[in-house]
C-alpha cells in the first residue's frame, strides 16, 4: 500500500452512540495512518460528546457539530470540501452504524491508486448483503431498477461506502450533486458519468445495523423513484 497518501475518512452521524466508539477504533485499527472527520448534527443521544473525548487521545480525529439535523447529502459536501481544503489525497466515505466493515478500508486504498472513484458494491461477484426478507429484495430490485433505467454502469447506487482521489476528479465536485436526502447518493454517479469518471466496483460484505434505529424516513423511495426519472430525462435529452 502507498503510504505517501494522505487519507480522510469520513463518516455522518446521528444518533449512533452505540456503534461510534467502535467505528472509530476500527477505523485506526486497519488505517493507522488516515484522519477521521465526523459530521454529528447534534445528536440528541450525544454521540458528539463521545468524539469530543476520543477527541482527547486520538489528534488526528476531528468533528464538525452542526445545529440540527441538516441530512446526509450537505454532511458529505462538507466532507469533500474539508478534503479538498485540508489537501489530503483520498476521501473515503463510510456510514458510522458499523454497516460498512472498517477492514475493508485498505482495499478501497488499493485501488484507489489506480481508479479515481471507488465504490464498494454488495451485488457484484464477492459482494454481501446481510439485509433480510423485504429490505433485501427492495434494495437488490431497487439497484437493478436503477442500472437499467439509467444506463450507467453500476451494480450499485446507493451504499455511501466510496473512495474519490481528490486530485484526479478532473472537473468533478460533489456540490454539483443536486438531489438530496439518500438520491445524493445515486446522483453521485449520475455526475460522475457526465464527469466521464470510471466507476470502479470492489465487493464489500454490508452488515445490517445491530444498534440504533435506521433513520431513512419511508418517502424516500418514492423520491428516489422521482429523482431516477429526472437525471435519467436529463443524462439523455439535455
Ligand atoms: N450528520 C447526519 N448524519 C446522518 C443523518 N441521517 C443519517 N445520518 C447518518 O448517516 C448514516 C446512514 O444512515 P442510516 O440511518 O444508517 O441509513 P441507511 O444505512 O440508509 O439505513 P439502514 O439500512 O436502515 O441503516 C449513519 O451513520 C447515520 O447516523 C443526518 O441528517 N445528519
Ligand atoms: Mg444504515
Amino acid at each position: 500500500m502507498n503510504n505517501n497518501k494522505r487519507i480522510l475518512v469520513f463518516s455522518a452521524t446521528y444518533n449512533e452512540i452505540g456503534n461510534i466508539r467502535e467505528l472509530i477504533n476500527n477505523i485506526q485499527k486497519y488505517l493507522p495512518s488516515a484522519s477521521i472527520l465526523i459530521v454529528d448534527d447534534n445528536s440528541p443521544d450525544k454521540t458528539h460528546e463521545v468524539i469530543k473525548e476520543l477527541k482527547k487521545e486520538k489528534k488526528n480525529l476531528f468533528l464538525i457539530q452542526r445545529e440540527r439535523k441538516l441530512g446526509l447529502d450537505s454532511a458529505h459536501k462538507i466532507a469533500f470540501n474539508f478534503a479538498k481544503e485540508n489537501s489530503f489525497d483520498y476521501l473515503i466515505t463510510m456510514d458510522a452504524d458499523l454497516s460498512h466493515n472498517p477492514k475493508e478500508l485498505p482495499e478501497f486504498v488499493k485501488n484507489l491508486e489506480k481508479s479515481a472513484f471507488v465504490i464498494g458494491s454488495r451485488y457484484i461477484p464477492g459482494g454481501k448483503c446481510s439485509m433480510k426478507g423485504i429490505r433485501l429484495i427492495m434494495s437488490k430490485l431497487g439497484n437493478k431498477m436503477i442500472k437499467s433505467v439509467s444506463g450507467i454502469k453500476s451494480s450499485e447506487f446507493t451504499t455511501s461506502y466510496r473512495g474519490f482521489d481528490i486530485n484526479n476528479l478532473k472537473n468533478f465536485d460533489l456540490a454539483n450533486v443536486k438531489t438530496k436526502g439518500y438520491s445524493f447518493f445515486m446522483g453521485t454517479l449520475f455526475e460522475l458519468e457526465k464527469s466521464n469518471i470510471e466507476i470502479k466496483e470492489i465487493p464489500i460484505t454490508f452488515y445490517d445495523r445491530t444498534k440504533g434505529v435506521s433513520k431513512i424516513p419511508k418517502a424516500e423511495i418514492l423520491r428516489t423513484l422521482k429523482n431516477l426519472i429526472y437525471l435519467t430525462f436529463i443524462k439523455k435529452f439535455l
